[in-house]
C-alpha cells in the first residue's frame, strides 16, 4: 500500500518540491489549494496536469483554507493521511506588517486548527509544521531597524539557540512551533518543526530577494529595464536549494522520534553579495557608491547605475544576520545540503536568464 500524504501550500515554492519527490518515492498525494480568480497551480501543473506518468491517480487537490476548520477536519477525516505536511502560510515577512491579523490567523491559527483536527478525528498520522529561521530575529539589545555596512557577525543558530522574533510573520510562527510541540507533549502526537532556513529556486516567489534580483538583472542585461529597486542589501542570509530541502522535511518525518530540526548551509551572505554574484554570471562587475538609502551599483566601466535603494522596501524592523548549524539533522537524519550559494545562484540566473 502505498503512503498517503497531505500537504497544504502545495501551489507554492516548497510545496510543488516536496509533491514531486513524495510522487517519486511511491506516496499518493493530496493537496490543498485556495480559490483563486486566476490559476495558482503554474509550479505543480507538471506534475498534476501535463505529466501522463502521473496520471495513474496518485495526485488530488482540494480546495480549503487555513482559516477554515470545517473543511481542515473534513479533509483530515476523508483523506486519513499518514504523513501532513502544514506549508501553507503568508509567508511574505514584509507583507506581514501590512497585514498582521491575517497573518497570524493563517500562520498561527491554521497551524492549531490542523493539529485540532488530528486530535478531534483521532487520525493516526504525522506532522510536519513549517517553522523558520525568522523565529531567532534578531539578539537581545541590538538595533532591529536596518542599517548599513555593519560587521557581519559569525555565529550559527542551533534547535537551543534563543528566539527573538522581530515582525507579525515570525511571531506568528513562533506560535505555530510552540503549539506543534505542545500538541506533540500533551496528546503523544507525532508532531515536529523544521526550522528552515531561507532556501531559494527557480519557482522562489518573484518578490522574494533573491528571484528579484535574478529576474531584474536578467531583465537589465537583455537590456529590458534600466535598474532594479531594493531595500537593505546588508542583511546576511543562509541561503539553500529547495529541493534539498523538501529532502529534509520528508527525513524530519521518517525519524524513529518526533523532534525539531535546524536545515540550514552554515554559510551566510549578504543581499549584496547575492547581486555581485549575480551580475558576475554575466562577467560583470560592479562599482559601489553612497550610503545607506543613496548607495547606488553601477556597472564597471560605464556610468549606469544598475542598482538603487528604494524605502519601499525596507522593513520597520528587519532581521540582520542569520546562519544556520544543521548538525543534528546531518546525525540524526543523515540531511546534508549540497548546493552551495554560487551554485545556487547560477542555477536560478540560468533558469531567468533563458526565461
Ligand atoms: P510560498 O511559495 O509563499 O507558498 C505558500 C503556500 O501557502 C502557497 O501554496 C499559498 O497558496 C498557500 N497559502 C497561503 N495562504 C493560505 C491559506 N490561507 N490557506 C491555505 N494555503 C495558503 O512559500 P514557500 O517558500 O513555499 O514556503 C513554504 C512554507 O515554509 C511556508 O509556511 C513558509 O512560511 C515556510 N518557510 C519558508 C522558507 C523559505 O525560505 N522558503 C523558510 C522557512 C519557512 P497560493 O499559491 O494560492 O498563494
Ligand atoms: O528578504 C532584504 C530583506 O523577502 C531577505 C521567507 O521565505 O525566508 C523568507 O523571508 C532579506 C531581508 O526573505 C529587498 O529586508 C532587501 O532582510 O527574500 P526575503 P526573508 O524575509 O528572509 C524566511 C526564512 C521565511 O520563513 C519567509 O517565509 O532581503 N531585502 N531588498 C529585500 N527583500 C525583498 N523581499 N525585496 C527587496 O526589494
Amino acid at each position: 500500500m502505498s503512503k498517503i500524504a497531505l500537504i497544504s501550500g502545495v501551489t507554492g515554492q516548497d510545496g510543488s518540491y516536496l509533491a514531486e519527490l513524495l510522487l517519486e518515492k511511491g506516496y499518493t498525494v493530496h493537496g490543498i489549494m485556495r480559490r483563486s480568480s486566476s490559476f495558482n497551480t503554474g509550479r505543480i501543473d507538471h506534475i498534476y496536469l501535463n505529466n501522463p506518468g502521473f496520471r495513474d491517480k496518485r495526485m488530488f487537490l482540494h480546495y480549503g483554507d487555513l482559516t477554515d476548520s470545517s473543511n481542515l477536519n473534513r479533509l483530515v477525516e476523508k483523506i486519513e493521511p499518514d504523513e501532513i505536511y502544514n506549508l501553507g502560510a503568508q509567508s511574505h515577512v514584509q507583507v506581514s506588517f501590512e497585514v498582521p491579523e491575517y497573518t497570524a490567523e493563517v500562520d498561527a491559527i491554521g497551524t492549531l486548527r490542523f493539529l485540532d483536527a488530528i486530535r478531534e478525528t483521532g487520525i493516526k498520522t504525522k506532522f510536519y509544521q513549517a517553522s523558520t529561521s525568522e523565529l531567532y530575529g534578531n539578539p537581545l539589545n541590538t538595533d532591529p531597524t536596518p542599517a548599513s555596512g555593519l560587521p557581519i557577525p559569525d555565529y550559527r543558530l542551533t534547535e537551543l539557540s534563543p528566539f527573538r522574533p522581530t515582525s507579525p510573520y515570525a511571531v506568528a510562527k513562533l506560535y505555530a512551533y510552540w503549539i506543534t510541540v505542545n500538541y506533540r507533549e500533551a496528546y503523544k502526537l507525532f508532531a515536529c518543526n523544521g526550522i528552515l532556513f531561507n532556501h531559494e529556486s527557480p519557482r522562489r516567489g518573484e518578490t522574494f530577494v533573491t528571484r528579484k534580483i535574478t529576474i531584474g538583472v536578467s531583465r537589465i542585461m537583455a537590456g529590458k529595464q534600466d535598474r532594479l529597486l531594493l531595500g537593505n542589501i546588508y542583511s546576511a542570509r543562509d541561503w539553500g536549494f529547495t529541493p534539498e530541502y523538501a529532502d529534509g522535511m520528508w527525513r524530519v518525518l521518517q525519524a524513529g522520534k518526533p523532534d525539531d530540526y535546524v536545515l540550514a548551509t552554515g554559510e551566510t551572505h549578504t543581499v549584496r553579495e547575492f547581486i555581485e554574484e549575480a551580475f558576475a554570471q554575466y562577467g560583470e562587475t560592479l562599482t559601489w557608491e553612497g550610503k545607506g538609502i543613496k548607495e547606488t551599483g553601477k556597472l564597471s566601466g560605464s556610468k549606469k547605475t544598475v542598482i538603487a535603494m528604494d524605502p519601499k522596501y525596507y522593513r520597520p524592523t528587519d532581521v540582520k544576520y542569520l546562519c544556520g548549524d544543521a548538525t543534528k539533522a546531518l546525525k540524526e537524519l543523515n540531511w546534508a545540503p549540497t548546493v552551495r550559494f554560487k551554485e545556487l545562484v547560477k542555477i536560478m540566473m540560468e533558469h531567468d536568464r533563458d526565461l
